[in-house]
């Protein structure tokens, strides 16, 4: 793994409806994100956080099946820039959010420096509706969908190319609430999915193992992780706007970054989705620093 990182923290809540996770990258760098790196001899530079513009007022330009579309374009535009300016330096991104829906800005910063990216989507959610499919209207339900050409074209157009990624190069893992179109698209277009079915069946260890071998089968020049933290139970990760009972544990997802260490086939990465004010104690934000530390190679022994 690159050992020059760059920290990029998104702000942005406005890709859902509960407010308060656009604290998340600021519990995350009180948990200690930066520290836990640098520590482990990275050298990391903290680009602080992208600028996010108020939300219009209620009465103007606000589509109910695209909430504060303007507001998101713009943010992920910021932040694919800030992205792709880390990546041309050498630099592995970290992307702390905010919501789900800033995923669309870091696979835009991304995925023309690689010709074959692979996906890791670690989630409750598949994330793969768009205005039409979205039972809610909330972007950061829509961003995998949106990545792969899917969707509004002022979202899929993002960095000035679309799509961003293949859908035989995704693996979702930990699903268990997908929407009837979600459904609908990982069938007509062959998503690889592990829902939390695979995961009780055959264990963590096996699923990320079958994971890591299909993209190795596909010869992904860059892998890119995202991590919304409600694929954790909300035992382990409370502080979530869209929590789902029978997600995995914290260390099963430990596991699962340690194993993900240990294949070095990362590129850029992201943990989303940490909301402070639905959280007890700041437990969701040091659940995500505890992962990110062992997905960067922190060992017991
Ligand atoms: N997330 N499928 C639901 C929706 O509104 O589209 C929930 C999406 C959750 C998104 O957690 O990133
Ligand atoms: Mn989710
Ligand atoms: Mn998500
Ligand atoms: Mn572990």
């Amino acid at each position: 793994m690159k050992k020059n990182l760059s920290v990029i923290g998104v702000p942005m809540d406005l890709g859902q409806n509960r407010r308060g996770v656009d604290m998340g990258p600021s519990a995350m760098r009180y948990a200690g994100v930066i520290e836990r790196l640098t520590n482990q001899g990275y050298d990391v530079e903290d680009l602080g956080d992208v600028s996010i513009q108020n939300p219009v007022a209620k009465d103007v330009k606000n589509d109910a099946n695209l909430k504060d579309l303007d507001v998101v374009v713009n943010a992920n535009k910021a932040l694919a820039k800030k992205v792709k300016e880390a990546t041309a330096k050498e630099r592995f991104p970290l992307v702390l959010g905010g919501d789900h829906s800033i995923a669309i800005g870091s696979l835009a910063g991304v995925a023309d420096q690689y010709q074959n990216m692979g996906v890791i989507w670690y989630d409750a959610h598949g994330d793969l509706n768009t205005g039409e499919t979205s039972p809610s209207g909330n972007i950061h339900g829509m961003p995998l969908a949106v990545s792969l050409g899917i969707g509004h074209p002022s979202l899929t157009e993002i960095g000035g190319f679309a799509p961003k990624i293949k859908p035989e190069n995704i693996v979702i893992i930990g699903a268990r609430s997908l929407d009837e179109g979600e459904k609908e698209l990982i069938a007509e277009k062959g998503i690889k999915v592990f829902t939390m079915h695979e995961v009780d069946r055959f264990g963590m260890s096996n699923v990320m193992s079958q994971a890591l071998d299909y993209l190795k089968e596909i010869k992904t020049d860059g892998v890119h992780l995202s991590l919304d933290l409600d694929a954790l139970d909300p035992q382990d990760a409370p502080g979530v706007g869209t929590p789902v009972l029978g997600g995995t544990s914290y260390r099963e997802t430990h596991l699962a970054m340690e194993m993900l260490a240990d294949a070095d086939v990362l590129t850029s990465a992201e943990f989303v989705e940490v909301n402070p004010i639905l959280d007890v104690k700041n437990r969701t934000a040091e659940a995500a620093v505890g992962l990110i530390g062992s997905l960067f190679g922190e060992k017991l022994l």
